[in-house]
């Protein structure tokens, strides 16, 4: 598929996929987000690919926000019917997917940040959900990942007041999981990334299943499913590999079966 509003690039085991809408802030048309789903899918697809990274175009935004010319003259029926299917499918991928946030992560644009499962950001990043500030809420999942992120008070105060947390802030706070130089966060996602592709693939998705399950089902329900995603690892080849590797003190070599 020809993409209008992102690039993907394979760079040996990663897909990086860039937002580009530049002259926008990368705002999150219902086109750039439909891409997206579509090209997370299909690394998600590609038993070549092991890890997902998402950033933004140019060094002043991962994404402003949901495209707010596009969303100015939809009704509810158009917003409920058509706007949510993208975001769902991108909360469903299986992989691992990094953000590397370079600069304005904002409204849909730290959601989707938070639909990641690492984020990098730069010095000068900023997180915000300002959707107050447009009359409305957050609509894809910020009042719900922030709270069992950051707590009840920390994102009662982000989405009452919609102002801007710096990565250093959400750092301490424990959203954003490194901090590095402006220009540095790709680079920097990428490290983790191949750090991450090195390991089986198949311990990758059930511990990505097992951690996401946390966040939905009481501990018992938890303990249960990662239980039984355990037992299932010891049927891999990865699992023979991994251990037999360490017993002949040599590197691992994952095949994802
Ligand atoms: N939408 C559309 N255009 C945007 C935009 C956005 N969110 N953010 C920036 N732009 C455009 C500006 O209109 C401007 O375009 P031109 O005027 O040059 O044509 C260009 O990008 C450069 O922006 P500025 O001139 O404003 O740049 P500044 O450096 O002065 O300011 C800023 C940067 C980030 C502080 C400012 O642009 C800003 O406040 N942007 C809006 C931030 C915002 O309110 N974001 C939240 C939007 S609401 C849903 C899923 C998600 C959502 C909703 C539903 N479903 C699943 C259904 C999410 C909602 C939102 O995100």
């Amino acid at each position: 598929m020809d993409y209008q509003y992102i690039t993907l690039e394979i760079d040996a085991a990663i897909g990086v996929i860039t937002l580009n809408r530049p002259q926008q802030l990368n705002a999150l048309n219902w086109g750039l987000v439909g891409e997206l789903a579509h090209a997370l899918e299909t690394c998600d697809a590609d038993d070549a690919i092991r890890v997902m990274i998402i950033t933004g175009s140019g060094e002043k935004a991962f994404a402003a926000g949901a495209d707010i010319k596009e969303m100015a003259g939809q009704t509810p029926v158009s917003m409920l019917s058509g706007g949510f299917e993208s975001w769902e499918r991108i909360r469903k991928v299986h992989k691992p997917v990094i953000a590397a946030v370079n600069g304005y992560a904002l409204g849909g644009g730290c959601e989707l940040a938070m639909h990641c499962d690492i984020i990098v950001a730069s010095e000068n990043a900023q997180f915000g959900q300002p959707e107050i500030n447009l009359g409305i809420m957050p609509g894809a999942g910020g009042t719900q990942r922030l709270a069992r992120t950051l707590g009840k008070f920390v994102t009662m105060e982000m989405t009452l007041t919609g102002r801007n947390y710096s990565a250093q802030e959400l750092h301490q706070l424990g959203l954003v999981n490194k901090v590095v130089a402006i220009g540095q966060a790709l680079e920097e996602a990428k490290n983790m990334a191949r750090k991450i592709a090195k390991k089986s693939p198949v311990a990758a998705r059930f511990i990505k299943e097992s951690v996401l399950a946390a966040f939905e089902t009481p501990q018992e329900v938890g303990l249960a499913y990662e239980k039984r995603l355990f037992g299932l690892l010891f049927s891999t080849e990865d699992q023979k590999e991994g251990m037999q590797a360490f017993i002949e003190k040599r590197d691992a070599d994952f095949k994802g079966r």
